[in-house]
């Protein structure tokens, strides 16, 4: 089974175990969650993943405050070869957040203290557990920008977006968070802490192997993340959000191509949603179709500028839609006249997967490719899937089109409950089209359990063989979230 390989060599926490971590958080109440007889029942949001595919069983949830606290109870876990699952907010889409069985789950939640945001360099300081959405807000009250923003912004941790290296909306203007984490704290499966450049957290510090990038990105495979330090850029005085309805895909490269030509600089975002992902958004939601003369659009296109001149920036953006309309690339757009209407186009996007998610079992990709290939590489897929399948599939696509990322999402409508032999053929279609298309299968949602097993078909045995010495380098005793990330057969 999926988990006994991973699984083998390690032991199932007993009562024991549970008073000794128990003791190790100073007998803190609600510092050890454990489920009542043995049933991991009211356990169940630390075992179940957002897409609800992956359930573990978890009996075991302990909520370290402090990264002295982390230290103690992985040198117990390590110690007692008791597996150990570091979790945020558990919004991640490809397994990695959740038990594959009895494995303690280690939850960075009460870990959210903000430490500081200098004023001058921009670096924001703060533990692991912090909630993306609180960071937006405390950085923004200071003039600032937390260089990520996701959907899952109001669960997720800036723990769990460094450990999946999350990608996001504005990753073409910002750059990922290899590029904006300048120091990590991570503790190690032996205890050890690991301050790499945290507490004095330089713009630039040469000094030595840059290790803290083996963690960005890692899934906890690795070591704990619990705090961080982020650069921050100053918050763009003006920004301008824009939405278009497109009549092909054509056009919507011609549009992309018209942004990064004539807003340039300014450019932050420029994200796409197709036809039928935004017509089950506006029913699922209740929301009017954004843009009245496109009544059945194949595309529509979101557009965000950031910039520190307003008339300056809005006489880049006029120009922009000028050219996009003498030129018949849209046939349809508005441009956002509040905040509040800013608002409202992203929460159209960002309700893209909730709205999936409402209608049946959302089998979910998150690829990179080729962007002219979008279309059809989705028709490709539909061709091959075609009345081979014994329920009716939908599909709704979105995306970060300009950093080449596709979310291509097959809906079983109606049944919510995954079916394993779809998945694979489905599997088998997706990264066959984005093998020969020399894309990648994970653009930003990282391995986790779901994608581990296609490790050895995307790096040669050597880089496999390194990335298994580095893993054993760190957690030898393998306790570091078991199963997810490296395939199974390389040791
Ligand atoms: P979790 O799900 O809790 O954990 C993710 C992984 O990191 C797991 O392997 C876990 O073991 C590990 N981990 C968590 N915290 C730590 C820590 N402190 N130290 C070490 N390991 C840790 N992802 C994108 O990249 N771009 C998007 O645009 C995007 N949009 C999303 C929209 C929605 C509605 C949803 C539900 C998800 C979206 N995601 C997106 C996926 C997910 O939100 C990201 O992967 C996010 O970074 C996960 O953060 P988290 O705190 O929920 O981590
Ligand atoms: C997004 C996450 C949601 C999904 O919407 O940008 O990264 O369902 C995705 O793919
Ligand atoms: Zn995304």
């Amino acid at each position: 089974s999926r988990s006994s390989t991973a699984l083998a060599s390690l032991n199932r926490p007993t009562e024991i175990d549970v008073q000794e971590l128990l003791k190790l958080l100073n007998n803190r109440p609600n510092g050890v969650l454990v489920a009542e007889d043995g049933v991991s029942e009211d356990l169940t949001r630390y075992n179940h993943d957002w897409t609800n595919q992956y359930k573990g069983n978890s009996r075991v949830v302990v909520r370290p405050q402090s990264t002295a606290e982390v230290s103690r109870i992985l040198k117990y876990c390590n110690s007692r070869m008791i597996g150990v699952v570091p979790q945020g907010g558990n919004t991640a889409l490809t397994g990695g957040s959740v038990p594959l069985d009895c494995e303690v789950v280690l939850s960075l939640e009460k870990m959210s203290d903000i430490h500081s945001l200098d004023p001058t360099t921009g670096i924001l300081t703060c533990d692991a557990g912090c909630i993306l959405q609180n960071l937006l807000d405390f950085a923004a009250a200071k003039d600032h920008l937390v260089p990520v923003d996701l959907g899952a912004k109001g669960t997720c941790q800036i723990g769990g977006n460094i450990s999946t290296n999350a990608g996001g909306s504005f990753y073409f203007r910002y750059g990922s968070l290899h590029a904006n984490v300048v120091g990590l704290e991570v503790v190690l499966a032996n205890g050890d802490i690991l301050d790499m450049g945290c507490t004095t957290a330089n713009l630039k510090d040469n000094t030595g192997y840059d290790m803290k990038h083996l963690f960005i990105g890692a899934e906890g495979t690795l070591g704990i993340v619990t705090r961080a330090a982020l650069l921050c850029p100053r918050l763009p005085p003006s920004r301008c959000t824009t939405l278009l309805a497109c009549d092909s895909f054509d056009n919507v490269l011609n549009v992309l191509e018209i942004a990064k030509k004539s807003l340039g600089e300014i450019l932050a975002a420029f994200e796409f949603i197709d036809g039928p992902a935004m017509n089950l958004v506006c029913q699922t939601q209740s929301k009017p179709l954004p843009l009245p003369a496109s009544q059945d659009c194949p595309y529509y296109v979101l557009v965000e500028s950031h910039g520190s001149c307003a008339e300056h920036d809005q006489a880049k953006m006029d120009k922009f839609l000028n050219i996009l309309y003498e030129e018949d690339y849209v046939v349809d757009g508005v441009v956002a006249a509040s905040l509040e209407q800013m608002n409202a186009m992203w929460y159209l996007r960002e309700s893209c997967n909730p709205s999936c998610v409402s209608s049946g079992y959302v089998y979910k990709y998150d690829v990179s490719l080729p962007i002219p290939e979008f279309p059809r590489f989705v028709e490709e897929l539909k061709e091959a899937l075609n009345d081979r399948t014994f329920c009716s599939l939908d599909y709704f696509n979105w995306g970060h089109v300009i950093d080449g990322n596709l979310h291509c999402n097959v809906v079983c409508r109606g049944n919510f409950e995954t079916n394993s032999s779809l998945r694979e053929r489905i599997d088998r279609y997706v990264f066959e089209g984005v093998e020969k298309r020399g894309g990648s299968i994970s653009a930003e949602h990282g391995l986790g359990q779901q994608k581990r097993k296609y490790m050895a078909k995307l790096h040669g045995s050597e880089t496999l063989s390194k990335m298994y010495d580095i893993k054993r380098l760190f957690d030898p005793n393998r306790i570091l979230n078991p199963g997810k990330y490296l395939p199974e057969d390389c040791r």
